[in-house]
């Protein structure tokens, strides 16, 4: 099936951390890495005031189950040196799984699709450079743009990857 991850991090070389990231989901038996967006600066969102990040979305082919997908993202997240001592606070990557085909799933380890996919503007935006359908979880993916809020909040990155 095809899904769709998306990439942060505000701590460190960022964009070292993403294209690790990137090259270790591709080379997992089962996954393969389709298209990335392009990399954008963003404002932290949310309740922690932190440095800013570097987001980006990829489209993937992957064979594995959810939970076996996300056990590989927790492996790729600490070997890239991810801690987790603050709730929503800077780190050198987080990995999230924003849609794995048309799965709905909703367990305490795992909610598909991302509960925040349709609210935050640093995910939607670089999704749009990869996501093929106009329309996403019933709405215009532009709309749900608009909704979310600030676009200013999001910048293209000079940085390629
Ligand atoms: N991730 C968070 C909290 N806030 N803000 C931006 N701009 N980008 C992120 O990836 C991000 C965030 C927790 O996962
Ligand atoms: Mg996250
Ligand atoms: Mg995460």
């Amino acid at each position: 099936m095809i899904g769709y991850l998306a990439l942060g991090s505000n701590m460190g070389d960022s964009l070292k951390n993403l294209t690790a990231a990137r090259d270790r989901l591709d080379q997992l038996e089962g996954v393969t890495v389709l298209q990335s967006s392009k990399l954008y600066e963003t404002d932290p969102y949310g309740p922690v005031a932190q440095d800013d990040f570097l987001n980006a979305v990829l489209q993937i082919e992957c064979q594995l189950p959810a939970e076996m997908l996300l056990a590989e993202i927790h492996r790729i997240e600490a070997a890239l040196g991810r801690t987790r001592e603050i709730h929503w606070g800077p780190r050198t990557v987080d990995i999230d799984i924003l849609l794995l085909g048309d799965l709905a799933m909703d367990t305490p380890q795992l909610t598909i699709p991302h509960k925040e996919l349709t609210k935050r503007s640093f995910v939607l935006v670089p999704l749009q450079d990869v996501y093929p359908d106009e329309n996403l979880l019933g709405r215009p993916l532009t709309e749900w743009i608009t909704a979310s809020g600030n676009r200013s909040e999001v910048r293209k990155s000079e940085k390629v990857w």
